[in-house]
């Protein structure tokens, strides 16, 4: 009878520890939003298409507030790196500034530096 109580309550123990460790999963993923600097829509595209990078489920760049939304897996993939991919694209972001160079070589409708026109 005792050995069946032991039984039961090492099942009900384990059955605990495996709903804490599905919840951990879920958990894992975090939204953040930061300023990314760019002008139209292929900036948009641009924008979204290097932020999107692996650990990354979901990038969004708002026109309007410069913001980017990102959706990612901190165990996967850094926002440092994420700040990279994107400045790696030509765009600065509030950490991270774009190199000379790549940023030379954006259309010109792209070039958010010499005085921001949006269109
Ligand atoms: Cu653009």
């Amino acid at each position: 009878m005792k050995n069946i109580l032991l039984l039961i309550g090492i099942v009900i123990i384990s059955l605990f520890a495996i709903s804490s460790q599905a919840q951990e999963k879920t958990k894992k993923v975090e939204t953040i939003e930061f300023k990314v600097m760019g002008v139209c829509g292929m900036c948009k595209d641009r924008i979204e298409n290097a932020a999107l990078i692996k650990g990354v489920k979901l990038a969004e760049w708002n026109k309007q507030t410069q913001l980017l939304k990102v959706i990612y897996t901190p165990s996967k993939v850094t926002l440092d790196d994420i700040h990279n991919a994107v400045a790696e694209a030509g765009h600065d972001t509030e950490k991270q500034k774009a190199s000379d160079e790549v940023y030379k070589k954006l259309p010109k409708c792209c070039a958010y530096r010499d005085g921001v026109e949006s269109h």
